[in-house]
């Protein structure tokens, strides 16, 4: 008993100058393993229980128990003053000093394109339509042959595109988002969908492969062309200034019926000549039409019930207008220095 007493007392008076030392969370972790693990020390003098007497066992229980706890408790507050050191140390490492000078070199702006899009949509928001985003990689059905463009027509010539597969590419026209909008709503429909579209070209001064369109559709009964001009005439108005007037042309799409070419009083000159309008006078910047009557029946819309116009404006076009940018290149090469003067 008294052995066991002694030997106890010496375990715990070594576990405790040797636990005064620990500076980590490893030490007092190979700490642990010396006095409270299988092999340890504290376990070992357990052991040494076993040859006590039944008698001396009660006392020598609690006696071991009392010493245990102390030792545990001790080792308990030890452990968690090193986690508390250690995580201290971290955050102290790893702190960030976001007074220290950069090298930014200042807040960026918006895309002249996205300037474009947003004032052009923001016109149409407030004529009453919503704004309607979609997939850029399109079922051939929903870009072409919904259109009124089936396989073969000569027209895919003049929009070829980047096939997927055989029934998947890349969109040449936003009017698919407006299809799947005729496919699931009901009218009356007033809708505008501005996004990037693909096409077969070869990049120069005024053509890309990728540029962007916003194309919009109304749907109702009773429309008329006399809403698709009242329409363009406003919006040519707010986007280019009271004294702009559109003129139309004459065309062909195979999705409306009439259709048109839509000119615009030249940005430059205001319809006298110059170099911008080619002497013209006008610049082409939409194409617009009646709805031809076999797209509403292929989205399930009654042509005798309803009518629709629709027109396609050329972003780059209007934001090379309304910015005074004479390439088409500049818009994507993303140069600073072409950027930072649209701040
Ligand atoms: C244009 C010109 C004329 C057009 C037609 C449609 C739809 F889906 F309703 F049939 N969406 N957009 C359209 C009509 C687009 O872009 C030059």
């Amino acid at each position: 008993m008294s052995d066991l007493r002694e030997s106890l007392n010496k375990t715990r008076e070594e576990f405790e100058s040797k636990i005064k030392e620990i500076t980590s969370s490893a030490d007092i972790e190979s700490l642990r393993v010396e006095y409270f693990g299988k092999k340890g020390k504290l376990t070992g003098v357990l052991r040494g229980m076993g040859s006590l007497k039944p008698e001396e066992r009660p006392e020598a229980g609690k006696m071991v128990n009392e010493v245990r706890a102390k030792m545990e408790e001790v080792f308990a507050q030890t452990q968690s003053k090193m986690k508390a050191m250690e995580s201290a140390h971290k955050l102290k490492r790893e702190v960030i000093d976001v007074t220290l000078p950069t090298s930014f070199s200042g807040a960026g702006s918006r895309h002249p394109l996205n300037m474009a899009i947003d004032e052009i949509c923001d016109i149409f928001l407030g004529l009453g339509y919503s704004i309607g985003e979609g997939p850029e990689v399109e079922y051939d059905k929903y870009n072409f042959e919904l259109l009124r463009l089936p396989k073969g027509h000569p027209a895919r010539d003049t929009q070829d595109t980047f096939y997927i597969n055989e029934n998947i590419l890349l969109r040449t026209q936003t009017s698919p988002m407006q299809i799947r909008i005729m496919e699931n709503q009901k009218p009356p429909i007033k809708v505008v969908c501005p996004g990037k579209v693909y096409r077969q070209d070869t990049l120069d001064a005024t053509h890309s492969p990728v540029f962007h369109q916003i194309e919009g559709l109304v749907v109702d009964k009773g429309v008329t062309m006399g809403d698709l001009v009242g329409s363009l005439q406003l919006f040519a108005k707010k986007l280019f200034g009271e004294k702009t007037e559109i003129r139309l042309r004459p065309h062909h799409f195979p999705f409306t019926e009439p259709s048109v070419e839509v000119d615009l009083t030249c940005w430059k000159c205001g319809g006298c000549g110059c170099n911008v309008c080619k002497g013209e006078g006008w610049i082409e910047v939409l194409g617009a039409g009646m709805v031809h009557p076999e797209v509403l029946e292929n989205c399930g819309i009654d042509s005798n019930e309803y009518s629709g116009f629709a027109f396609g404006i050329g972003v780059e076009r209007t934001a090379m207008g309304r910015y005074g940018i004479d390439d088409i290149r500049l818009l994507y090469e993303n140069d600073v220095r072409f950027l930072k003067q649209f701040k």
